[in-house]
């Protein structure tokens, strides 16, 4: 059985389906799915649900029950701000705008730290067309965002960031942040509100966008009355503490800016190599990076940091790591220190976000050497400033372990997997259809198949707190 409500032409955007239900033979069936809808024409349609075995004359019998009155679904919105458009009109479209017409963004209030900011807007849903409402907003210093949304209809709502790390979005990018959200379920308390809490940490004077968007594309126009939306948004800013208090060593490296050619610490990164010398452990450093622009190309500070492991004995370091900025470290091994950067090979990378409380993470098991060492390579992961927010603290700790950690035993023959990534942009073989030009492994059954496992992993997926 399907509702049916518009004319018999599917292209014709008055026509569309309702609900639809299933019945059993010979079992009585209730269907309640029939939506709230506005008044007007439907049609029902009833046909077998296979095209074999159901013998002409098989009889059925259908009931349609007396209209139900919808329960009325009216919100109570205090506004601190109301959406410009009217109900129906189109004043808020973001990007969909025609070819060559500026993108249309209202923008919001400015936001102020621990204080709510309650939207009250109004969205439809009517013959396959919707309200799309964006809105735009900064925050003044770098925070976490909060909200909640509730409405007389279903709707989702989630403020939209760039690709990378919250870069600013933007109409002709490729990518576009958001958050997974639910859909408000009107008139269902208690589950009629929707709260959201991510920890994730947007940027400051970065102008992001905020969308609201109908679930429906049906039964919901202007003139039911039913569209009314609450947002309430908290920004809450996030506290930066001076990482590089207490007793510590410096980097001294000469401050990032336009013309600036790294020859103190640039490691693999330079034109010619440098490294910090090997650090003493358990003391504390103190770095400083940044990004700049020049010849229209953006440029980074890498800081490479030497750690000479020697004895005999398998060693894991522990790495205690705070940043002003999305600071992103790589640990290298060097096994050629007269041809470091060809010899070299990536065993771990980290993200570590900004103004975060300090984190250690475990290296894998190391094995000691008098001649090769390992390499921290630091830098941030998105764009940051030279001279303000730029600076990150370190200590590296050897651990004691009884008895000592030992390096992977196993022994694989040659397999057809590519060698681990040293480099992220080394080309991937095997990536199948995440990969522009898919390519697979040949696998046998029968056979075992060998590969190395990829080496990187984030720690903000597993530490970031709740
Ligand atoms: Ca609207
Ligand atoms: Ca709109
Ligand atoms: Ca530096
Ligand atoms: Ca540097």
């Amino acid at each position: 059985m399907i509702f049916h409500s518009g004319d018999c032409d599917p292209n014709d955007p008055t026509y569309w389906t309702a609900a639809s239900a299933t019945g059993a033979e010979c079992t009585p069936v209730t269907a309640t799915t029939v939506p709230c809808v506005p008044g007007g024409v439907y049609w029902v349609v009833v046909r077998p649900q296979y095209f074999s075995g159901v013998p002409c004359g098989a009889d059925y019998s259908l009931t349609l029950a007396n209209p139900i009155q919808c329960p009325q679904c009216h919100i109570t919105c205090v506004p601190d701000y109301t959406e410009q458009e009217p109900c129906g009109e189109n004043t808020n479209p973001g990007c969909g705008v025609p070819p060559g017409m500026p993108p249309q963004f209202e923008p919001l209030p400015a936001l102020q730290s621990g204080v709510p900011l309650t939207i009250c807007g109004t969205a439809w849903a009517s013959n396959w067309g919707r309200d799309l409402d964006w809105y735009s907003f900064t925050l003044p210093a770098r925070g976490v965002l909060t909200w909640e949304y509730e409405s007389e209809l279903p709707i989702r709502s989630t403020p939209v960031f760039g690709s990378g790390n919250f870069d600013p979005p933007d109409c002709n990018g490729s990518m576009c942040g958001y958050f997974g959200v639910a859909a408000t379920t009107p008139c269902e308390p208690p589950g009629d509100i929707v709260h959201v809490a991510p920890t994730d940490v947007f940027r400051a004077n970065t102008t992001y966008w905020w969308v609201v968007w109908p679930e429906a594309e049906h039964a919901y126009p202007c003139s039911e009355g039913e569209v009314d939306y609450r947002l309430t948004i908290t920004y809450t800013q996030v506290e930066c503490p001076d990482v590089c208090g207490g007793q510590i060593y410096e980097e001294y490296e000469p401050s990032c800016g336009p013309g600036y050619v790294d020859t103190f610490n640039g490691g693999c990164d330079a034109a010619t190599f440098a490294i910090q010398p090997a650090i003493a452990y358990v003391y504390s450093y103190c770095g400083r990076s940044g990004t700049w622009v020049e010849d229209n190309v953006t440029k980074r500070d890498y800081d490479w940091w030497k750690i000479q492991l020697t004895g005999t004995v398998n060693k894991r370091l522990r790495i205690n790591m705070r940043s002003e900025f999305d600071l992103i470290l790589e640990l290298y091994k060097i096994t050629d220190p007269n041809n470091p950067c060809a010899a070299r090979q990536r065993l771990d990378y980290y993200e570590f976000l900004a103004c975060e409380p300090a984190l250690n993470i475990y290296t894998r098991c190391l094995q000691p050497s008098s001649t090769a060492y390992y390499a921290l390579r630091v830098y941030p992961a998105g764009s940051i400033p030279c001279d303000q927010l730029n600076t990150y603290k370190f200590a590296v700790m050897v651990e004691s372990e009884t008895p000592p950690c030992t390096l992977c035993a196993v022994t694989c023959s040659a397999g057809p997997d590519d060698p681990c990534q040293d480099d992220p942009n080394d080309p991937e073989t095997n990536a199948g259809c995440d990969a522009l030009t898919p390519a697979f492994m040949p696998f046998q059954v029968g056979n075992n198949t060998y590969g190395p496992l990829y080496c990187g992993r984030t720690s903000n997926v597993e530490v970031r707190p709740q």
